[in-house]
C-alpha cells in the first residue's frame, strides 16, 4: 500500500487518536487549556507522529477530512469532560493552511459546535505565521467570522515563521504561543525575546503562552515575567484522554 492509501484507510478504520497536552495558568495554578495533538495508531507500526504524515495529508488534500475529524473529536471530548463535571477548559486545535482556506470552514465549525454541544469559547484554533502570508484579506475576514462565533484564535510557533508584526494589529488574534525554540537557555538572546513577546502580547490585549517548558528555571523565569500560561514536558507530555482525566481529578 502507498502511504496515501494507508492514510485513507486510517481515517476509515479509526486509527487516528488525539492526545492532549495540558496548559497551566500561572496565576491560578490551574489547567485552563489543552492542546489536541494528532496521533496515528498504526496496527503494525504503532504510533506515528504527525510530522511523518501531515505534509502528505496536506499535499493529497486528505488534511481536509482528517482535520474535520480532529475538530469533531476534540470538541466532543472536551464537552464530555465538561459533562463529567470537571472545570471547563479550552481545547486548542491545530489548523493547516489548506484547512483554513477551505470554503465553508466557518459553517463547518459552527455545525460541529452545534452537534457536539461545546460552547464556542472553549475552542481555540491554532494557526501558524506562515499561513498568514497568503491571501491576507480572506484570512482577516475568516478570523472575524470565527471570533463572531465566539471561537478563539491563536498564533502557533510564534516567532519562527515569516512573521510580520503588522499581522498582530490586523488579525483578531486572542493569544500568542511562543515557540519552544525560545526556551533554549543556551541562546543568550532568548530571554530578552521572550520578555518582549510577553510585554507586547499584553499591550495588544492578547494572552500569551510559552511552549516547550521543560525545567523549573524556565518556569521561574516565565513566572517572574508574568507570562499567562505554560505548556511543556515539565508538566506533562501530550496524553491520551484517560490519562489526562487524572489531571482534572486532582484540581
Ligand atoms: O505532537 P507533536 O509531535 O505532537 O506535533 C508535531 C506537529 O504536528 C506540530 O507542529 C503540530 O502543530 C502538528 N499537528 C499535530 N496535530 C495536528 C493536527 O491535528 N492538525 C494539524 N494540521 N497539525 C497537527
Ligand atoms: O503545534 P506545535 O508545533 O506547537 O506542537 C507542539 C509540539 O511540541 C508537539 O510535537 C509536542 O509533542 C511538542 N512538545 C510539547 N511540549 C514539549 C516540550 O516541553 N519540549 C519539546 N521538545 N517538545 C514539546
Ligand atoms: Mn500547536
Ligand atoms: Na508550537
Amino acid at each position: 500500500l502507498t502511504m496515501e492509501s494507508e492514510l485513507r484507510k486510517a481515517l476509515a478504520h479509526e486509527q487516528f487518536e488525539l492526545h492532549y497536552q495540558p496548559q497551566k495558568d500561572l496565576g491560578s495554578g490551574k489547567i485552563v487549556g489543552i492542546e489536541a495533538l494528532l496521533r496515528w495508531n498504526h496496527p503494525v507500526n504503532g504510533y506515528i507522529p504527525p510530522d511523518e504524515f501531515i505534509s502528505l495529508a496536506e499535499k493529497t488534500g486528505l488534511i481536509i477530512d482528517i482535520g474535520e475529524w480532529v475538530l469533531k473529536e476534540a470538541c466532543k471530548q472536551n464537552k464530555a469532560w465538561q459533562d463529567k463535571g470537571y472545570e471547563p477548559v479550552i481545547v486548542g486545535v491545530n489548523l493547516s493552511a489548506k484547512q483554513f482556506n477551505q470554503k465553508g470552514l466557518v459553517e463547518n465549525i459552527e455545525s460541529i459546535l452545534e452537534q457536539t454541544g461545546l460552547d464556542a469559547r472553549y475552542l481555540e484554533l491554532e494557526i501558524t505565521e506562515s499561513m498568514a502570508m497568503s491571501n491576507e484579506d480572506y484570512i482577516i475576514h475568516t478570523m472575524k467570522r470565527l471570533r463572531k462565533l465566539g471561537v478563539l484564535v491563536s498564533i502557533d510557533d510564534f516567532g519562527t515563521g515569516y512573521s510580520s508584526l503588522r499581522y498582530l494589529s490586523i488579525f483578531p488574534v486572542t493569544k500568542l504561543k511562543i515557540d519552544k525554540m525560545f526556551m533554549d537557555d543556551n541562546q543568550k538572546q532568548n530571554q530578552a525575546i521572550v520578555k518582549s513577546i510577553i510585554h507586547m502580547s499584553h499591550s495588544l490585549n492578547m494572552k500569551v503562552i510559552a511552549e516547550g517548558v521543560e525545567t523549573i528555571e524556565q518556569l521561574s523565569f516565565l513566572e517572574s515575567e508574568k507570562c499567562d500560561e505554560v505548556q511543556g514536558f515539565y508538566f506533562s507530555k501530550p496524553l491520551p484522554p484517560a490519562q489526562l482525566t487524572k489531571f482534572f481529578q486532582v484540581q
